[in-house]
């Protein structure tokens, strides 16, 4: 028998105010705790949800120095960022708050002192990698070497970006300062320690045993942790941003990021309610959820309940739905390599379409494992789902309501069977839908929700009512009152989902507000309430607003390649005998053509000051022949002449590959008579 609760605390991750959110954030955590809140509102439930920017931590001392601003600058910029595109998604927090608020800071300098007044800490000197080009300590972020499990030559001291392993400092292979880029030295520093291990079989005892309906991926990763055993976690780091630890002599050390941040769901719980805040953290008749994403599940699920059982009298999360990791076009979603499809920048280039965002991110949400985002994807569900099933039954409806009723909801005479059976479909929409929402499956939920459409489509399409309309109005009018009761029931089923589009119609239909209880009920729309004129609730996205996408994509990848450019080793030595074997020269473009049935090859007339020559290069996708007519090119002019598509090519015109792989024409820098040799 699942537990009742008297109120609902939803907290979710606090993003790392050094960059704008992300589609992966969004699919990963903001969209489902929405999408959750937004159910329990409409239920009558007490329910609050937490949110607010992390603005601790090293990733954004390392962007603020890299701009030379001050983290201040940093977190006040992207918070604010942030902040208004969630408005903007109607992610509909209670408070979305920051952890450079003076209450956080308080309060997560508070718990610290408690702890450490009841001796929960270790306190241990340890040997830390120092910079004495930077004169300061290191912590994990501002350590990068290459990643012991996949190579990768960028990992951090904490994490490694491209495989997801937690690293230590010490495991990383050449490890060197992100700051000066030089070999840090070992110097002793004390910090304070968790002992995790301490918690481990109360950590067990309420994961393993008390929560077993977790989703498997947090429960599989909880269970690994604590088989591997828990050891000591430093919440302390030598750093000049971030909570001060409140201990004397702590002088230039911060609480470790993770440390504070979770308490930032308390922080903000209490700037919300000053006077109630325990009641939703201290009661065991509250309900907590955590929504995260599965690289924060060990601090979550581990650490923070261990802080919390440290202090004492807290009521630990009833659930943690961490979602698995959503890709773009196949690729990792990166912060540092602006691989992402940002909320702000999509809200700006998809004007009033943030419920198809939702809706697609809802539909393909890495709920049991990492799922792809695809701008074609986008496109065919919003077109095909929204637009053809959705958009046009609702559209339908109303239009043909308007055209035979003047717009106001018919009479419904004697239902006949093949009615009974399409209401019969729905009539227990309310409990699977609420049902799937209460178990963190928003994928079959939005389906459900869907399905709703789906029936009332395939109503319209069996009754025909336009084909009756001469013969018999008294069926029309019972096969409109039914389909506008679907289109109620929409109303209702999707607000949870796509709150703009669920408004919207409930205008179109005067229904002031979404009731859940009457969902799946026919009598939603009273015989005789008008209904507004109809708009569209959803357009369709041409082909070329998707290309525009992936063509910004490609940008991005072309500016990773030249950003990440390495030069190719040099080749092995020659000998000045062996270049003098090549006779380079110089050349005028007098002719330059595609060669038909060849993409790749352009055929040259060369003014070789010889009496002219043809040659045949491979750099057709990157010149159109024209602009090269009268430029100056360097050849090879002694290479064996070679056929090419039945084309004898008298030489080799030099090309330069640039970092991206585009082929640039070697010429002189300055005018120089044709057939004149390069030295
Ligand atoms: N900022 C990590 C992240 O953005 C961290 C979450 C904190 S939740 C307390 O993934
Ligand atoms: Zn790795």
């Amino acid at each position: 028998m699942e537990k009742k609760f008297a109120r609902t605390l939803v907290t979710t991750a606090l993003p790392y105010a050094n960059g704008p959110v992300h589609i992966g954030h969004l699919a990963g955590v903001y969209v489902p705790a929405d999408i959750y809140t937004r159910y329990l509102r409409m239920k009558g439930e007490d329910v609050i949800m937490i949110g607010g920017s992390d603005e601790h931590g090293v990733p954004i001392t390392l962007k603020a120095r890299a701009e030379g601003v001050s983290p201040q600058d940093i977190v006040d910029r992207y918070h604010g960022i942030i902040k208004k595109s969630f408005e903007e998604l109607g992610i509909s927090f209670d408070i979305y708050s920051r952890t450079t608020s003076k209450i956080h800071c308080q309060t997560a300098s508070d718990f610290f002192r408690r702890l450490y007044d009841k001796g929960e800490f270790i306190e241990k000197t340890s040997m830390q990698y120092y910079d004495e080009e930077a004169k300061q300590f290191l912590a994990d972020r501002y350590i990068v070497g290459t990643c012991p499990h996949c190579g990768y030559d960028h990992a951090y001291g904490d994490q490694c970006e491209k495989c997801g392993t937690s690293l230590s400092a010490n495991d990383l292979i050449d490890p060197h300062s992100a700051i000066t880029g030089s070999k840090p030295v070992k110097k002793e520093t004390k910090h304070w320690y968790l002992p995790l291990d301490k918690w481990e079989p109360a950590l067990r005892k309420w994961i393993l045993e008390g929560h077993r309906e977790w989703k498997p991926n947090v429960y599989g990763q909880c269970k690994s942790w604590l088989d591997l055993g828990l050891q000591p976690r430093a919440v302390s780091r030598d750093l000049d941003w971030g909570v001060p630890v409140p201990v004397e002599g702590a002088e230039g050390k911060v609480l470790y990021v993770w440390f504070d941040a979770p308490i930032g769901y308390i922080s903000n719980t209490k700037e919300l309610l000053p006077d109630r805040w325990e009641e939703y953290w201290k009661r065991d008749d509250t309900r907590i959820i955590n929504f995260i994403g599965k690289d924060n599940i060990v601090f979550h699920c581990i650490v923070f309940p261990a802080m919390l059982m440290a202090d004492g009298g807290y009521q630990l999360p009833e659930n943690v739905p961490a979602n698995e990791f959503l890709n773009l076009e196949g690729d990792k979603i990166s912060t540092s390599r602006n691989w992402a499809v940002w909320l702000h920048e999509y809200l700006e280039e998809f004007p009033g379409k943030q419920d198809v965002l939702r809706y697609v991110l809802t539909a393909n949400a890495p709920e049991t494992k990492d799922n792809d985002f695809t701008w074609r994807d986008f496109q065919a569900r919003n077109n095909n789902e929204l637009v053809a099933i959705f958009g046009n039954f609702v559209n339908r409806s109303i239009v043909l309501t308007c055209k035979y009723f003047g717009g106001t909801v018919p009479e419904r005479g004697e239902l006949t069977e093949y009615d009974r059976q399409t209401l019969d479909e729905f009539k227990d929409v309310k409990e699977t839908l609420g049902n799937n929402i209460e178990h963190f499956r928003f994928r079959d939920a939005l389906r459900d929700a869907m399905n709703l459409a789906r029936i009332g489509n395939k109503y319209l399409a069996d009754t025909e009512p336009w084909k009756l309309a001469k013969t018999d109005m008294n069926r029309v009018a019972t096969i409109l009152n039914v389909a506008l009761q679907i289109t109620a029931n929409l109303a209702i089923a999707f607000e949870p989902f796509l709150p703009f589009s669920s408004e919207k119609l409930r205008k179109m239909i005067n229904m002031p507000e979404a009731n859940w209880n009457k969902l799946g009920s026919i009598d939603i729309l009273a015989a005789g309430s008008a209904l507004e004129k109809p708009e569209l609730l959803f357009e369709k996205i041409e082909d070329a607003v998707i290309e525009a996408q992936m063509q910004k994509l490609e940008c991005i990848k072309q500016e990773n390649i030249i950003k990440n450019f390495r030069p190719e080793p040099v080749a092995p030595s020659v000998q000045i005998d062996d270049f003098g074997k090549l006779d380079i020269r110089v050349g005028k473009v007098l002719d330059c053509q595609k060669v038909p049935k060849a993409d790749k090859l352009l055929q040259f007339k060369i003014d070789d000051g010889l009496g002219g020559r043809t040659i045949v290069s491979g750099i057709a996708k990157y010149y159109a022949p024209e602009d090269l007519v009268g430029k100056e090119v360097c050849f090879i002019a002694n290479l064996e002449p070679r056929k090419l598509k039945g084309i004898v090519s008298q030489g080799m015109i030099l090309s330069a590959e640039d970092a991206g792989g585009r082929l640039v024409v070697i010429g002189p820098q300055g005018e120089v008579k044709p057939g004149c040799q390069v030295k």
